[in-house]
């Protein structure tokens, strides 16, 4: 059985985490791992925080604090809001480790060897006041392609293209506003055009992938490849491995992706098995998932493959499922700009399960969607009204007037069959849409379900049969019983706090995917408590 290595884009230890980060790539990746568990395959998901760059020093700089003491700052409420949203990694690791430092350097090293890196020296910005070179985030300008006037010196957030600082137009420093001054300076490339026939060749190859992700990359490489700078004039990142590029640090976007490794590294030895992540990255055979935001397209579907085809050992990404922007009104979610619904803020006035539920079946898989707390009331209530629902009315039933015995009938009418039939198809659709990444259509027809078992609950008329029939009543309750049960699995990838509540209060043992349909129950129900709150359009800020 082929492993699968999952991996979500290693966030920014420079501020919280919010929505849009969310729908981009953990959930996603969160959903579609606990999905491979269920089905019992050998599955990691795989992440950490990125610790390095502009992104850091620039935040440091803007709260007062040292680089160390923000990345220490944000990697702890960053764990903490994962950890609360049911996110669920195998490794969570952090760039600043000294192992993450020594595998950036081997695989620099590994490529200049190999005659894939050289140096060049150049004109860079430099800012007379702050008297240092400017990192491309360190420069904003106007975007030559689309003419968005807040772009930074490495890529526009508006049209996604990746850019150079020179390339701005009315550049100026972020520090200080001043318009910065060109200077000489060193740096090393790395030699992109070299692996064009391959790149293509390989995306060519990849007829699965979402058309967004694969006519972006494939259409990058038309407007043509040049030699990336893969080092920088900075004081905090990994160093260089070459006596000559003192003072000098790798590129946050060379040794980002590299943390994929290392954190797979550090998951193994802390199990005590070294070698361990060479089952993963070095086995052709490896499906290695990369779930990111549509921003981080340009790096894991071209520079990133280029350099592990460079290094020559690893396997290359199996798919790159990214999803477009989750907006919030008209502009996209950023965390620099302090456009931003915040995570921990939200889980400490509301259940995890609620927001899993709206991103999810909103998520921008083929185009942007927009989060308004509107929405989010609406799904929340959906829900409420409808899984909750289903399992309270039935569990309330049983409580209050069998004694709380419930058991899967033996002997089924048509109409129970047809539901519990059910079951098993959608089972087996859902499974089919999550391996597509249609991660959309797998809670909705999830809900679809719950419905059917709604309407089999009205049609049946419990509350009469309970006078009339007591042994169709029991049956009955048994068939919703039995559905609610299958439900706590099958809703578990997306919503895993209700999936583990429903187990709870039905006394179930842990189930796989494959049990779906034909689990069970027989069993006294304890307490019943309600699934979800509903809101009022006053419960929210
Ligand atoms: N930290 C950018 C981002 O958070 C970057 C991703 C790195 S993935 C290797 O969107
Ligand atoms: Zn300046």
């Amino acid at each position: 059985m082929a492993r699968i290595l999952v991996t979500s884009a290693l966030p920014y230890a420079n501020g919280r985490l919010h929505f849009g980060h969310l729908a981009g790539a953990y959930l996603p990746a969160d959903i579609y791992t606990r999905f491979k568990k269920l089905q019992g395959e050998d599955v990691i998901h795989i992440c950490g925080t990125d610790e390095h760059g502009a992104p850091i020093t620039f935040a440091a700089k803007k709260e007062g604090v040292s680089p160390k003491q923000l990345v220490d700052k944000y990697y702890r409420i960053i764990c903490d809001s994962f950890e609360r949203f049911g996110i669920k990694f195998d490794n969570f690791s952090r760039t600043s480790l000294p192992l993450h430092h020594r595998v950036s350097r081997e695989f620099f090293l590994n490529l200049y060897q190999k005659g894939y890196i050289f140096d060049k020296e150049t004109d860079q910005y430099y800012c007379e006041t702050d008297k240092s070179f400017l990192p491309d985030r360190y420069i904003e300008g106007t975007c030559p392609y689309c003419g968005y006037e807040a772009a930074r010196g490495d890529q526009c957030e508006e049209c996604g293209r990746w850019l150079e600082p020179a390339m701005l137009l009315n550049p100026h420093c972020t520090l200080c506003g001043g318009t910065p001054v060109k200077r000489k300076t060193k740096h090393w490339y790395f030699d992109l055009p070299k692996f064009e026939d391959k790149l293509v060749e390989w995306l060519q190859s990849k007829e699965d992938w979402k058309p967004n992700v694969r006519e972006f990359a494939l259409g990058w490489i038309r407007e043509g490849l040049v030699p990336r700078p893969i080092t920088r004039d900075l004081d905090w990142g990994v160093t260089v491995p070459l006596d000559e590029a003192k003072g000098k640090v790798l590129y946050v976007w060379f040794d980002a992706p590299i943390g994929y490794v290392s954190s797979t590294m550090e998951w193994a030895l802390k199990q005590g098995k070294h070698e361990l992540w060479k089952d993963y990255w070095l086995d052709p055979q490896t499906k290695l998932i990369h779930f990111i935001g549509k921003d981080n397209i340009v790096f894991h579907a071209i520079i990133w493959p280029a350099v592990l085809m460079g290094h020559g050992e690893f396997v290359l990404p199996d798919n790159i499922p990214a999803n477009e922007y989750l907006l919030l009104g008209k502009g996209k979610f950023s965390t620099s700009r302090g456009t931003a619904l915040w995570l921990d803020e939200y889980l400490d006035k509301y259940p995890a399960d609620p927001l899993r539920y709206t991103l999810a079946i909103n998520l921008p898989e083929t185009g942007d969607t927009e989060f308004t707390w509107e929405l989010f009331i609406e799904r929340n209530n959906e829900l409420a009204d409808v899984l909750g629902n289903f399992v309270h009315r039935t569990l309330m039933f049983v409580h209050r007037y069998m004694g709380g015995k419930v058991r899967t009938p033996v002997d089924v009418t048509a109409e129970d069959l047809t539901l519990l039939r059910k079951v098993e198809a959608t089972r087996d659709e859902v499974a089919n849409a999550i391996d597509r990444f249609q991660l959309k259509k797998g809670i909705k027809l999830i809900m679809e379900l719950v419905r059917e078992g709604n309407r089999y609950f009205d049609y049946q008329k419990p509350w009469v049969l309970r006078k009339e029939d007591t042994e169709r009543a029991k049956a009955v309750m048994g068939v919703c019983a039995t559905l609610i049960a299958n439900l706590s699995v099958l809703v578990t990838p997306y919503l895993p706090f209700t999936g583990e509540g429903i187990k709870n209060m039905l006394n179930l043992p842990e189930y796989k995917w494959d049990d779906i349909g034909k689990i069970k129950v027989d069993t006294t129900v304890g307490e019943v408590q309600p699934l979800f709150q509903k809101l009022k359009p006053e419960d929210i800020p």
